[in-house]
């Protein structure tokens, strides 16, 4: 393992989606792994990017891949990191890369990892999994991370808060605002696109989606931090409000001024002290959903299925309350 860590860590493709496959399928191995690269995490920017199916994030990620592999003269090109979470559009390896935009180029290109991640049965498990991914690419060293999901409910809003940059993308006329907005995606979006703007109606979509985010209750945002941190040394800075941008991924229009957008957001992470504040959030949040499984396992582990099915019974012949049950069983499982 050791080995391998440090392949990861030198950059080895082979190595890193040995690794990859290991923390996905094999979680004490994993475990191992992960231990091993943890001190040389924390230097990637880790971007999200959710919203309905069919918005058009796929071909968004490639051109922003595309973009930051070939950026515009006079800035220095950032290695990237995929991770593609979509069960509607199952790809694998150079598939996502489409076939339309500049992708060929980053076919071949060492700068750039894509992974694929299956969603299918393992919702629960699924943002420890994305975010252990996430772990294996930062160390091996990419610039930036870019985590496509679709965003359908609170297991995406779980995969998507590891990100520094949330970007939620809508297309006109789809009808699934209401539905995204419910899910609680508007509220945690740093940025908001609206994609496929050559379509009718994407000006109706900017102005709604505006509408909504100044109706949003931002208060949610600055609980959490406060209540997570000391407040940031730094001088104040005035708080983000989440653009709303249009693009069309169809053509790359409006790609570069997205980029500049996220160099944005960014900045202003770091200058106000909230890039070290999500860091701190994302970590709690791992730890505490970590320590649920582990408990979970242990206590599983120490209960035989005939104790199980004995309270099962019980409770089921109201014999005893649920709640009796549950004290039971955590009392038999030490
Ligand atoms: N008209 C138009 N179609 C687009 C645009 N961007 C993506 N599409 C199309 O929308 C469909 C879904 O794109 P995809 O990237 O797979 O969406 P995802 O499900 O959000 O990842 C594809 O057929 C794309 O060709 C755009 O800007 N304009
Ligand atoms: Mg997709």
């Amino acid at each position: 393992m050791k080995d391998l860590a440090v392949s990861i860590l030198a950059g080895d493709r082979n190595a890193i989606a040995n690794a990859l496959s290991i923390v996905e399928n094999d979680v004490d191995l994993g475990n191992i792994i992960l231990d091993a690269l943890f001190p040389h995490t924390g230097k990637a920017h880790i971007i999200g990017i959710t919203g309905p199916p069919g918005t058009g994030k796929s071909m968004l990620v490639n051109h922003l891949a595309g973009l930051y592999r070939h950026p515009a003269e006079g800035k220095y090109p950032c290695s990237v990191g995929i991770i593609a979470i979509d069960p509607s559009s199952p790809f694998t390896g150079g598939a996502i890369l489409g076939d339309r935009v500049r992708m060929r180029d980053l076919a071949g290109d060492n700068g750039v990892f894509i992974r694929s991640m299956a969603s299918r049965g393992s919702l629960g498990g699924l943002a420890q999994k994305t975010y252990a991914a996430a772990q294996v690419m930062d160390a091996a060293g990419f610039d930036i991370i870019i985590i496509e999901t679709v965003g359908a409910g609170q297991s995406e809003v779980n995969i998507i808060q590891l990100a520094q940059t949330v970007i939620v993308v809508e297309a006109p006329g789809l009808g699934d605002d209401i539905q995204v907005i419910k899910a609680g995606i508007l509220e945690i979006a740093d940025i908001i696109v609206v994609n496929k703007a050559d379509l009718d109606g994407a000006d109706n979509t900017e102005r709604y989606l505006k509408t909504m985010l100044d109706l949003a209750n931002k208060s949610y945002d600055h609980e959490m931090i406060s209540s997570a941190v000391e407040p940031a040394k730094n001088p104040p800075v005035s708080p983000w409000i989440p653009p709303v941008k249009k693009t069309i991924a169809l053509t790359g229009d409006g790609m570069e001024v997205l980029i500049q957008i996220i160099k944005e957001h960014s900045d202003y992470l770091k200058s106000s002290g909230e890039w070290n504040t999500r860091q701190r959030i994302a970590l709690s949040r791992h730890l505490l959903e970590s320590i649920k499984e582990e408990l979970y396992d242990r206590w599983q582990g120490n209960i035989s299925k005939k104790i199980w099915d004995s309270m099962v019974d019980q409770v089921c012949d109201r014999k005893i309350s649920p709640r009796s049950a549950i004290l039971e069983l955590l009392k038999k499982s030490r």
